[in-house]
């Protein structure tokens, strides 16, 4: 039943008590506690109580990458019939956990979210286990000791990524001298995929001294960021040979703004991005990316399933990761695969 009518009944039943100089106060006040608690498991929007109820909280719509991330959660929720409470945290982790509270609140049952950042869940989340909600990690890590604090975890191996971005420039080049000046456009700052892509980029140098990278900024995932941090790239170190940027829509940023440079972007300047959504796609088609490493933001239906099997107190596996791939400026266009 809706809150807002519970509330309603209690207060009916309140002025109909007070009518009634019979019933006493503490008893009044008891009846509309009682009623309310009730009221309390699933409440609003919750219209069924035999489906089982999601709690999701994605961390905002900052990318392409997230848009597709929502809209996949939502078709896959309503296809395998589960209610999902969906809560856009508009880039704020604050916000996040006030919808994870209110996931616990509404006692649904089971919580995912997107974190963020890695660090401070803790007390949110044992919240959540103190009230016996199994809590699913979608798309990036947390940071804790205690890691029964999540039942699950599903999304994309970030340090892979960063690798293959570097196997990548190695190979690409393979037969230049050197030194290989490098401006790096990262991610979130404290974020996972932020971390890993770096981390990943530097394992694959190595010791190698080939590679420098000459400057690393964030741009948030924004396209709008993308560009400032272009703009300050060439303003403070132009001579790049390599622009790393951690997703597409900071790249596409910098795209334009090396093109309002007169800056041939894909030749002039070499560039490689993170995920491999629509815009991305394009620009690899179009010359101006020359390396795309995937991240897949279509967990829904692998997401649903762990849902399901956890709501059912089924075992799940601990990590779940997605199967992706690079794409490159020597590949057949025509294989390429379509986005939304
Ligand atoms: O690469 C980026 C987004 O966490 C994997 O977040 C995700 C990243 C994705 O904003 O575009």
């Amino acid at each position: 039943m809706p809150l807002y009518c519970c509330i309603w009944l209690e207060v009916k039943e309140l002025l109909k008590a007070m009518r009634n100089s019979r019933i006493c106060i503490p008893l009044i006040i008891l009846l509309l506690l009682v009623g309310l608690t009730a009221c309390n498991k699933h409440s609003e929007p919750i219209d069924d109580q035999d489906r089982i109820v999601f709690g999701f909280s994605q961390l905002g719509d900052e990318s392409e990458w997230r848009s597709s991330s929502s809209a996949d959660i939502k078709r896959a929720a309503e296809a395998a019939d589960v209610q999902l409470l969906f809560e856009n945290a508009q880039q704020k982790q604050s916000n996040q956990i006030k919808a994870i509270r209110s996931y616990i609140l509404n006692r649904v049952d089971v919580i995912a979210f997107c974190p963020i950042v890695e660090e401070g869940w803790d007390n949110v989340l044992m919240e959540a286990k103190a009230a016996n909600i199994p809590v699913i990690l979608v798309d990036r890590y947390i940071e804790t000791k205690d890691k029964d604090l999540y039942c699950a975890f599903i999304g994309s191996d970030f340090n892979w990524e960063g690798k293959q971005a570097g196997l990548w420039m190695i190979e690409k080049f393979e037969d230049v001298k050197g030194p290989i000046r490098v401006a790096e456009i990262s991610g979130t700052i404290n974020s996972s995929p932020t971390i890993g892509r770096h981390e990943g980029l530097l394992e694959a140098f190595g010791d190698d001294s080939k590679f420098q990278i000459v400057t690393s900024i964030s741009g948030d995932f924004l396209r709008s960021k993308g560009r400032e941090c272009m703009e300050n790239i060439l303003k403070k170190t132009p001579d790049i040979d390599v622009l790393y940027a951690h997703n597409d829509d900071m790249a596409m940023g910098a795209i334009e703004v090396m093109e309002e440079h007169g800056i041939a972007p894909g030749k002039d300047i070499i560039v490689i991005s993170v995920d491999a959504q629509k815009s991305g796609l394009q620009a690899l088609r179009d010359g101006k990316i020359n390396c795309l490493v995937e991240c897949s933001p279509y967990v829904g239906d692998q997401l649903m399933d762990l849902v399901l099997k956890v709501a059912n107190n089924e075992t799940v596996p601990k990590y779940s990761y997605t199967k992706e791939r690079v794409y490159t400026e020597t590949d057949d266009f025509s294989t390429l695969p379509v986005r939304p």
